[in-house]
């Protein structure tokens, strides 16, 4: 039987509009990094509407996989290759006790954003940006988070942490929902020390959060509390000094709102990470802050090529809760902190990717220029 159907691929092929995804390229080259060029690999496009185990070997071709083009970078707040190493670490002032008050101000804002090249996605996000910004602080801060929803619905802030009730940011609890127009202070102490999230908790769930209401919140661990091993992921202290440290949300998008993802990607944009390799120094050790916000898809991994690291599961401990590894996965909403270095590799270009086959050829593809 081989009977055309409409599959998601085939419906990303008819979204990606005006030949942004254009041609079938199965004899092009590889995708060059940086490359703009329209003769790089389109796997995407070349997909057959059809799925039979071997029409990979008359029309899917055995390349890897890309779009073609870049998007407008100029339509995002912040560039993912200018995100994956921003942390946002607001304002602080100090209570009569000393004790340091972190804040930040954030707006839900309603913005069309770019996730590949010519493909459009109508986002709901908080200051503009998919993600929202990176929130770091320190543990035992108090932390304000100044709430205005400029959004066309009615939107909350739920932090994964310690809080009351009442700041839970949950339709029907506490506060409960921040209707359009309206303001909200979240404010709670930073605990427990960890690589964390936040996301809208409005009903219905799925919709808010996959419109691109999410961001990763970081709490630092105290070394007056917890040693040494504290220090070098606390970026006050010299010895983080020396660590490279970058931020990944592992996000979809559902195009065409039929409760399936189209696109694939960490930091929003499919690809972006293959086509701008995140540069890295290979004398000096690599930490990266992972979530997994992915909707409609059980589980969401990461797969490291040629190189193996340690994984600290929700950032929560000083010591690897595994060791030694080169995938993990993550249900929607767990996250952690992967450990390693390219020391004794050869520079070059090395991938990481979803090990969701399925979800690398749609976006999730990244790769590091060790130098
Ligand atoms: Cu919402």
């Amino acid at each position: 039987m081989n009977r055309p159907r409409l599959n998601r691929r085939a419906l990303f092929r008819l979204g990606a509009g005006s030949g942004a995804l254009a041609g079938a390229a199965a004899a092009a080259p590889f995708l060059l990094p940086g490359s703009r060029s329209g003769a790089a690999v389109a796997d995407l496009a070349a997909t057959p509407a059809a799925g039979t185990h071997d029409q990979h070997t008359t029309k899917e071709g055995h390349s890897p996989s890309a779009t073609v083009g870049d998007v407008d970078l100029t339509r995002f707040k912040v560039d993912p290759s200018v995100f994956v190493s921003t942390f946002d670490y607001g304002e602080t002032t100090r209570m009569a006790d000393g004790t340091v008050v972190r804040e930040w101000q954030i707006g839900a804002y309603d913005v069309e954003i770019e996730i590949a090249p010519g493909v459009s996605f109508p986002a709901w996000t908080y200051n503009g940006q998919v993600p929202g910004p990176t929130l770091r602080a320190n543990e035992g801060e108090r932390l304000r988070i100044h709430f205005v929803n400029a959004g066309s619905h009615p939107h909350t802030m739920h932090f994964h942490g310690i809080h009351s009730s009442f700041h839970d940011g949950v339709t029907g609890i506490g506060r409960g929902d921040v209707e359009v127009g309206e303001r909200f202070v979240y404010e709670f102490t930073a605990k427990p020390f960890g690589c964390h999230l936040y996301h809208c908790h409005t009903a219905p769930l799925k919709r808010h959060i996959h419109k691109g209401l999410y961001g990763t919140f970081i709490i630092n661990p105290d070394p007056t509390k917890h040693g040494d091993r504290a220090k070098a992921r606390h970026p006050d202290r010299p010895e983080s000094d020396a660590w490279q440290e970058f931020v990944m949300v592992m996000n979809a998008f559902d195009t065409n709102f039929d409760a399936g993802n189209e696109v694939y990607c960490v930091n929003s944009v499919a690809f972006h990470y293959m086509k701008h390799p995140i540069v890295v120094d290979r004398t000096r050790p690599i930490r990266i802050y992972l979530v997994n916000i992915t909707e409609f898809d059980p589980i969401n991994s990461f797969h490291l090529h040629a190189n193996f690291f340690d994984y600290y599961d929700h950032g929560t401990t000083l010591e690897p809760t595994l060791r030694t590894v080169d995938t993990i996965m993550q249900a929607q909403a767990q996250r952690g902190i992967l450990e390693f270095n390219f020391a004794d590799h050869e520079p070059g270009l090395y991938m990481f990717h979803a090990h969701v086959s399925e979800f690398a050829e749609l976006g999730w593809m990244s790769a590091f220029d060790v130098r």
